[in-house]
């Protein structure tokens, strides 16, 4: 029977450091909807509660605030549901003719 206290190499005398690699977590990104003069106001609720699941309350209150501020989050989101998220509210904008556009910035 050996008397080394590890099993799985010579004792050397040196210590092993135990590896660590550095994980980082993936970004997170804020999808950000623009004011501009002509989308109605009825057009923006109906997106944000279609694509963000917002009841109509927060929408017009999202809604208001984009109106008012120039800019406002809809959520935030792993990088492909943003993308995603983007692409669909572009698209449906484009599609219904309004000038409304979506965008996404790191959180
Ligand atoms: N400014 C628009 C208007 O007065 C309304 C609007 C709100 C447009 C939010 C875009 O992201 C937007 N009809």
């Amino acid at each position: 029977m050996s008397n080394s206290t590890h099993h799985d190499r010579p004792d050397d005398g040196l210590a092993l450091q135990e590896a660590r690699p550095k994980l980082k977590r993936p970004p997170l990104y804020k999808v950000l909807l623009l004011n501009d003069d002509y989308t109605p106001m009825d057009f923006v609720v109906h997106i944000l509660e279609q694509f963000f699941g917002m009841d109509q309350e927060k929408a017009a209150q999202i809604m208001l605030e984009v109106h008012t501020k120039g800019v406002g989050v809809c959520g935030v989101f792993s990088r492909d549901i943003a993308e995603t998220k983007v692409a669909q509210v572009n698209d449906y904008s484009r599609e219904s003719q309004h000038p409304l556009k979506c965008t996404m910035e790191e959180a």
